[in-house]
């Protein structure tokens, strides 16, 4: 079977990190307009930094949990052609050991510059005057994508929704567009759908299937029924 997995803040909440709508999310006291978009960048740097300074380091202190390395264990199983989209920015997946992961929102551990362009790997606390290692402006920010700003490799994605067999979404809470459309566009084009999740999502109507607990628990179980 070929299965899309598109996975949310959720898969990584058992990792100790904070989803953002969930009570003590990430959003919670501030607006995600504050905090994510590129006018929010350009008001207040430092402000935006520090909480991606603050994230990163999260990041890297947390470790893939069950959910991540079930999802790996079932990529590289070649029983079936797996393909990964995520909206997290963090690396857990790639961390469990997962090789087929399209990032839509970017990452966390990566840079990149608004005067040249230029992107790379980047594990370390960003300063709003730190240099570009390219062109030397001081204009670097977190490789993510904002509100406003266009999600990657939707055209991959979109491909892999039509060719798919499965569509799986884990631990999302279908608030953010074009990701929240997408079991819509599966379903239409007769693809078979179900959400893992903790609680309703604001498009758990959208799937043919709901599947409600913790995604430690739910994604290992359906990774074993596949086998
Ligand atoms: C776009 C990356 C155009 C950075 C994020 C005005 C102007 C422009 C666009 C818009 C606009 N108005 C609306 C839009 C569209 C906008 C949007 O959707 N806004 C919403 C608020 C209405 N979208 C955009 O701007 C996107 N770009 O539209 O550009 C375009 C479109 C198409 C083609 C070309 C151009 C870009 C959006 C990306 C924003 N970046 N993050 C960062 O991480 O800081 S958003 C961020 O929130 C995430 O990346 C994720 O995508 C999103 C949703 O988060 P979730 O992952 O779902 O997490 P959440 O906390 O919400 O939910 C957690 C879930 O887990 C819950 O359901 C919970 O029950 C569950 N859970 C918790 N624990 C567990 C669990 N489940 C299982 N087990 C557990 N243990």
């Amino acid at each position: 079977m070929k299965i899309l997995v598109l996975t949310g803040a959720g898969i990584s909440a058992e990792s100790g990190l904070p989803t953002f709508r969930d009570s003590g999310g990430l959003w919670h006291g501030h607006r995600p307009e504050d905090l994510a978009t590129p006018e929010a960048f350009a008001r207040n740097p430092a402000l935006v930094l520090d909480f991606y300074n603050a994230r990163r380091q999260a990041v890297q202190a947390a470790e893939p949990n069950a959910a991540h390395v079930a999802l790996a264990r079932l990529q590289a199983s070649e029983r079936h052609k797996v393909i990964i989209v995520t909206q997290n920015v963090d690396d857990l997946h790639e961390r469990a050991g997962a090789r087929r992961v399209v990032h839509m929102h970017g990452s966390i551990l990566r840079a990149c510059c608004t005067a040249c362009g230029a992107a790379w790997a980047a594990s370390y606390a960003m300063d709003a005057e730190d240099p570009c290692p390219d062109c030397g402006e001081p204009a670097v920010r977190p490789d993510v994508v904002w509100f406003g700003e266009s999600p990657r490799d939707l055209n991959l994605i979109h491909k892999a929704i039509e060719k798919a067999d499965l569509f799986v979404s884990i631990g999302t809470s279908g608030s953010v567009y074009p990701a929240a459309g997408f079991a819509a566009r599966a379903s239409c084009r007769g693809v078979r759908t179900i959400e893992i999740n903790k609680a309703l999502s604001l498009n758990s109507s959208e799937f043919q299937e709901r599947r409600e607990g913790n995604a430690t628990d739910l994604v290992p179980a359906w990774v074993d029924e596949l086998r």
